[in-house]
């Protein structure tokens, strides 16, 4: 097993590589680091990755960090089953969704998850969440558009596994706070395609162990 995925529960980017790596059925021995521990800051993980982030994975004497280069990778390793399917503007479509999903889907997230995951409840601004929440539910608007069939770019691709980590996560914040109204607002294109990504076979088990 040449493979090992340094991981940690609830991080998106992490789980994404995750699910890369059932879909292609790609033997790894899996290390689960705890953020609480501070696993990810001790020296031998940071002469891994000196940003201190997971996921991270390690071929033989190779060493990769940066989930979309990581998935890029498995894909290089072993193309079938395909993350990037089809040809040159299909794979392309993919890229751009990636792209979009840790660019601009991301930010509105982070802006979600700390205003209510990581601000004690006594601490919580209404407007402020309410603002978040709604940037969200706009920013989704534009993934709803965008939706080319079954899956986000029309087959399943490494798009749909760089997006649904995020609203999963984005999610769990109505778990906190559940008046905060974001399931409701979800586009049902969206709520659709969730579904989908969650019958996956290989699915429930990259679902984060503390979320259970
Ligand atoms: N751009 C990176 C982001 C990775 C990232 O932010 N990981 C977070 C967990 S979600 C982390 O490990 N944070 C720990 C820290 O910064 O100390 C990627 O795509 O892999």
């Amino acid at each position: 097993m040449a493979i090992t995925f340094y991981y940690g529960a609830g991080s998106p980017f992490a789980w994404r590589v995750w699910l890369a790596l059932e879909h292609k059925a790609i033997p790894h021995e899996l290390k689960v680091l705890s953020f609480a521990d501070g696993d990810n800051r001790k020296p031998e993980f940071l002469a891994l990755n000196p940003r201190h982030k997971v996921p991270l994975i390690t071929d033989g004497d190779f060493v990769l960090y940066e989930s979309a280069a990581i998935v890029e990778y498995l894909e290089e390793l072993q193309p079938v089953p395909a993350l990037f399917p089809g040809e040159a503007r299909s794979r392309a479509l993919v890229r751009r969704m990636v792209c979009e999903a840790d660019q601009y889907l991301e930010a509105a997230n982070a802006k979600l998850i700390g205003s209510v995951l990581f601000t004690k409840p006594e601490e919580w601004d209404a407007g402020k969440i309410t603002a978040a929440r709604d940037a969200l539910v706009g920013e989704l608007g534009l993934w709803e558009t965008a939706i080319r069939g079954d899956y986000l770019a029309g087959p399943l691709s490494a798009a749909d596994f760089a997006v649904y980590p995020m609203l999963a996560i984005a999610l769990r914040c109505e778990k906190k706070k559940p008046d905060l109204g974001l399931k409701a607002a979800l586009p049902a294109k969206i709520a659709g395609w969730m579904a989908r990504v969650e019958a996956l076979p290989y699915f429930a088990k990259t679902w984060p162990a503390h979320w259970k």
